[in-house]
């Protein structure tokens, strides 16, 4: 592989700067890689000094056998040099240092630059920006499921991940009629509108055209998930998405508890009433991930449901995203910021493996949640405002995610 001599630059450690030999050592210094064990043995990097002729850089090259030779701003050359060779080199005139060549891994970190505003705010602890953050595993080997209207799977933003489940609704008809469906599963899992790139969407019909549907079949569409992940090929988990809503149903709460407990991270929106969460089915359920809705402007979305049975707030006005038809629609409402939800879910589920189980997902989501950024947070409700830790070690038990 070739690099240009700016994306050498870049790739040096932080903070490298050649040290000077010492009084009685002639030699240009040797620089050791950090981590002896991505050391490529016999490989070399010769720093040349600044300022150098390009004629001076040939010169230094000279009989070496050069993988690459760089006469930018940064002036050397790399290549496998015995021992012998290595120790000539070091003598030479021009040579400032030289170090050992290392295995250089990226940092995994995906930048969606012009993103909308939603998912550039859950990967920055303060706003406003622009660019959207992410690892780039992106929730690879996940499932969400949709409970919903349906999901339109054949939109190109989905690029064949998406699957119908099943219909639970009644109508016979396995299309999303609404678009609400559609528009939830955009921010779950769009290449374009989605917090988790790469997860899979599996659509389960619950309510019909107009929006509708009953308690039981919201449940039967709830117990098939917890059945169907089996089968759906998720080795990295399950999350669903339940940004639908009635009234309290002690059923409905059942059957998201049992939901938790059979593996599946659940995302429930709280409502939008102003009113309290605890009065509306699955958000009262405690073990659900009850998400209430922030605006653009770091404020509690007048409309939102609160109180203590809210999880976290996460973006739920002027949402762009999906919509039935191929298109796109922009949306505001509780739903929305669930979705955002399902989508960190899956996300972290992929990050953390077996550090953090579907019932363990809430409360981790909860502990690297920007505090206290939102207002008009009605007292009782946590201010907490979802974040993804893009800038957090997420791969130890317990990561310490500075705010
Ligand atoms: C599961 O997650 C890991 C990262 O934790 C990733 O490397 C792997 O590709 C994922 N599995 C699938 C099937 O995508
Ligand atoms: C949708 O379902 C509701 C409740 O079951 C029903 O009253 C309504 O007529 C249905 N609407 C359509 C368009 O099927
Ligand atoms: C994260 O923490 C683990 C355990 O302390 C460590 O092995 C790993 O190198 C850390 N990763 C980063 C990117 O700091
Ligand atoms: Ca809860």
């Amino acid at each position: 592989m070739l690099f240009s001599a700016a994306v050498l630059l870049a790739l040096l450690p932080a903070g490298l700067t050649a040290p000077s030999a010492g009084p009685l050592d002639k030699r240009a210094p040797l620089i050791q890689a950090r981590s002896p064990a991505k050391v490529v043995p016999g490989k070399y990097i010769v720093k040349l000094k600044d300022g150098i002729t390009d004629a001076a850089v040939n010169k230094a090259v000279g009989k070496y056998t050069a993988s690459q030779v760089y006469k930018g701003v940064f002036k050397g050359f790399a290549g496998t040099f015995d021992a012998a060779s290595l120790e000539a080199i070091r003598n030479l005139p021009d040579v400032e240092y030289v170090e050992e060549d290392a295995v250089f891994t990226i940092n995994g970190i995906v930048t969606q630059t012009n993103a909308p505003w939603n998912l550039a705010r859950i990967s920055r602890r303060t706003a406003p920006s622009t660019s959207y953050r992410y690892d780039s595993t992106a929730g690879s080997g996940t499932c969400s499921y949709i409970i919903d209207t349906g999901v339109d799977t054949a939109h190109p933003q989905f690029e064949n991940r998406a699957f119908w489940g099943a219909n639970f609704a009644g109508d016979g008809q396995n299309s999303d009629l609404n678009g609400h469906g559609t528009a939830a599963a955009g921010v779950v899992g769009a290449i374009t509108y989605g917090v988790a790139k790469k997860t899979k969407i599996i659509a389960v019909k619950v309510l019909n055209a107009s929006g509708s549907g009953s308690t039981s079949g919201v449940i039967s569409g709830m117990n098939w998930v917890v059945t169907d992940k089996a089968t759906r090929g998720c080795p990295n988990g399950t999350a669903a998405n339940m940004a639908i809503g009635g009234g309290f149903s002690a059923s409905v709460n059942a059957a998201a508890r049992n939901m938790v407990n059979g593996g599946v991270f659940l995302s429930v929106s709280s409502g939008a009433d102003n009113a309290n969460a605890a009065n509306y089915s699955p958000a009262s359920e405690p073990l659900a991930c009850t998400v209430a809705a922030s605006t653009q402007a770091d404020a509690a979305a007048s409309f939102s449901n609160w109180g203590s049975l809210i999880d976290i707030y996460a973006p739920g006005q002027n949402i762009l995203t999906t919509w039935i038809g191929g298109g796109t629609n922009t949306l505001s409402g509780t739903s929305m910021a669930a979705a955002h939800i399902t989508g960190l879910g899956a996300y972290l589920h992929t990050l953390r493996g077996s550090l953090t189980t579907a019932a363990q997902m809430c409360p981790f989501i909860r502990s690297i949640a920007t505090q206290n950024v939102l207002t008009g947070v009605p007292t009782g409700t946590s201010n907490l405002l979802a974040y993804n830790g893009v800038d957090c070690n997420l791969s130890v038990a317990a990561p310490t995610c500075p705010q």
